[in-house]
């Protein structure tokens, strides 16, 4: 072991060698049974781990070709190589069937993690060796530790140049220690590993070739569940999935008893009116796979197909022992967001869902899963607020539904404010760490002070990269990604996480720029565009469609500026000097999602259908708009007056 800090260096060791023992002397029938969750920062190597341990327990065969991070199996997933959803495998290793979830790392996914550990014993902390204890590994930690499940530490990526694995776990006990976790929990087995390559070992610097030593510290560390099978059915539902064959499936832990398949089950909440239903069909996982069984006993983690409705949180019982589990408590929602029927001139043409009834219940279907979200009626039938944990968390919400083909306009994000009892406004303030090379400090430090950003750490590594912690309000936060990215040449790097509510810091300033606004309908072309790029940045590429009201450009002031980018040149007889060809437009601007969310104001919306994003105006017509503004500007002049 090296120079490893003793109390860790005996850890590691001790626990490895320690005789197999069953829980409290009694032998149970899950004794070959863990539950784990696997934990960390975003992009700490989470999904890739669960790569490794599912590749060297066999799961597949020697000669099949697997993608990597088969778990992130969704498209969107795929696409930005996060997890989003929590997922379940099982792998078998020694006899022992390892029960594992892959958890989301990003913030805003973190009520996924929450419940999900009310499925496991134990978790593995991932660490990245070079990174360190990221905001999120700290929040990932405090529920683990809250919930009293037991923690394997794993310093992943030791392959990375400039890995400092010592510092790091340094760094961890710190965290613990600040946690308030237990002198048990303090004394963490410690793995080093690099998941990428599938090597672990218990020496940072002379790894083994392959997993099994954190296999055998799983199987050594991590308690068997325990729970008696011989009293009555209790299972707690932590996830839903779907499937097209059996409709919704249920899955959890169960706590007591034994599922057998067929048998009638009642479902309940604490609180709640249970209902009757059956339990058709029973799987299990193995590797990537749902298989089919016949009965599943108290510890292990089951899935359930036939019960209409199953949702997360519901207890299924013994109908003659209906005992509802309490469920974890959720964070709150922190942004919202209006989805409203998709009113453009366009609206129909692209997407197969447009109705204000399709999307009524498609977002009233997303809640059932997605446990920190929440939709709300408004006082129009055409619109819902949606609300969420961040940014992402709704964008992923909006990218998902475009895929099935649905047709709506969002507005712009809005953080959710509060009071206190005193009557004060509260916001949600988040901590802000951002890593980058010394030189862009200056510039990050003052924008972030205009974004109302207080520092409260600074650490330089002596390697010519610095990391700095704030405290911001969400709000302060919101678009700030992109502006990081222009200012250090994408050489930053930031996360955030939720703090909590704080004294409202005051006004922020905002976009200081207006939108270039089309005024006629048709098709944008050279001759039009090349006669407004001069007013600012456009959107627009030669040939789209353009509706009145649509936002088709940044304007240069902070104004808007309608403008006619369909505009044709007057045709003569003669040939003009210059033809279309020569007119040099400037590349357009292509906005992502979340660069329009980012981008539009109040008194605009994003148009979201399978094929486009759109920005637009709420009112698309100037006459409309002129309309609305004096109308306002009269109302404040009363206001005054009244006053
Ligand atoms: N060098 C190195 N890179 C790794 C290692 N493990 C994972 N990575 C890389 O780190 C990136 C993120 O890996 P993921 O497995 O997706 O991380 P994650 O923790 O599941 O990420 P989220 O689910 O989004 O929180 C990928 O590019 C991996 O190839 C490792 O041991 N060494
Ligand atoms: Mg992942």
């Amino acid at each position: 072991m090296g120079h490893c800090p003793a109390v860790i260096e005996n850890t590691a060791l001790s626990r490895r060698c320690a005789p197999e023992k069953a829980q409290n002397g009694i032998l149970n029938m899950n004794d070959k049974i863990r539950n784990i969750a696997i934990i960390a920062h975003v992009d700490h190597g989470k999904t890739t781990l669960v790569d490794q341990l599912l590749r060297q327990s066999g799961v597949f065969r020697s000669n099949e070709a697997v993608q990597d991070r088969v778990m992130d199996s969704n498209d969107l997933e795929r696409e930005r190589g996060i997890t989003i959803l929590s997922k379940n495998t099982a792998v078998n290793y020694k006899g022992y069937r390892i029960n594992i979830v892959d958890t989301p790392g990003h913030a805003d996914f973190g009520g996924e993690v929450e419940r999900i550990l009310k499925m496991v014993d134990g978790v593995l902390l991932l660490v990245d060796a070079f990174e360190g204890c990221m905001p999120q590994t700290r929040f990932v930690l405090r529920k683990a530790l809250e919930l009293g499940k037991v923690p394997v530490v794993v310093i992943n990526k030791i392959d990375r140049p400039g890995a400092r694995p010592y510092e790091v776990v340094d760094e961890t006990l710190d965290l613990f220690l600040e946690l308030g976790a237990s002198d048990e929990q303090c004394d963490f087995p410690i793995v080093y590993a690099s998941a990428k390559q599938g090597v672990s070992g218990f020496d940072p610097y002379k790894l083994e070739s392959t997993m099994q030593p954190l296999f055998d510290t799983i199987i050594n560390s991590v308690p068997a569940p325990g729970g008696e099978e011989e009293g009555p059915l209790q299972l707690l539902i932590s996830t839903v999935d779907y499937d097209d064959y059996v409709g919704r499936i249920g899955v959890g832990r169960i706590e007591r008893g034994i599922a057998v398949r067929n048998r009638t089950v009642a479902v309940c909440t604490e609180g709640g009116e249970p209902r009757e239903a059956k339990l058709s069909r029973l799987y299990r996982f193995e590797g990537l796979k749902r298989v089919e069984v016949d009965s599943v006993g108290a510890g292990d983690i089951v899935a359930v197909a036939g019960i209409p409705g199953i949702s997360i949180g519901e207890t299924v019982c013994d109908p003659l022992n209906i005992e509802p589990l309490p469920f974890v408590h959720i964070d709150e929602p922190t942004v919202s967001m209006d989805f409203i029927v998709n009113t453009s001139p366009f609206a129909g043409r692209e997407g197969k869902y447009v109705t204000s009834r399709n999307l009524r219940d498609r977002l009233f279907k997303e809640v059932e899963t997605n446990v920190s979200m929440r939709v709300e009626e408004t006082g129009s039938t055409d619109a819902f607020k949606v609300s969420g944990r961040g940014e992402l968390h709704l964008s992923i919400l909006i990218e998902t539904m475009r895929r099935q083909d649905y047709e709506f306009a969002v507005s712009r994000p809005r953080v959710i404010m509060k009071r206190d009892e005193h009557g004060h406004l509260l916001e949600p303030i988040e901590e802000l760490t951002v890593d980058v090379p010394s030189e862009y400090m200056g510039t990050v430090m003052e924008k972030l002070g205009t974004r109302r950003a207080v520092m409260n750490n600074m650490i330089n590594d002596n390697e010519g990269s610095v990391r700095l912690v704030f405290d911001i309000p969400a709000r302060g936060l919101m678009g700030y990604r992109s502006e990081l990215l222009t200012d250090t040449r994408g050489n930053g790097v930031m996360s955030h996480i939720f703090k909590g509510y704080e004294p409202y810091t005051g006004e922020i300033a905002e976009r200081t720029r207006g939108s270039l606004i089309a005024s006629e309908s048709g098709e944008a072309n050279s001759y039009g565009i090349f006669n407004t790029q001069e007013r600012g940045r456009m959107f627009c590429h030669p040939g789209d469609p353009i509706y009145e009201g649509q936002i088709v450009g940044e304007c240069s002031r902070n104004e808007d500026i309608t403008v006619n980018v369909c505009k044709k040149k007057h045709v003569t007889n003669m040939r003009a000097s210059g033809s279309d060809e020569s007119l040099r437009l400037t590349p357009p601007l292509e906005f992502s999602l979340e660069q329009c969310l980012e981008f539009i104001r109040d008194d605009e919306l994003v148009e979201v259908t399978p094929k486009s994003i759109r920005m637009r105006k709420r009112l698309l017509t100037k006459d409309q708009r002129i309309k609305d503004f004096n109308r306002r500007q009269s109302q404040s002049a009363e206001e005054r007056e009244e006053l």
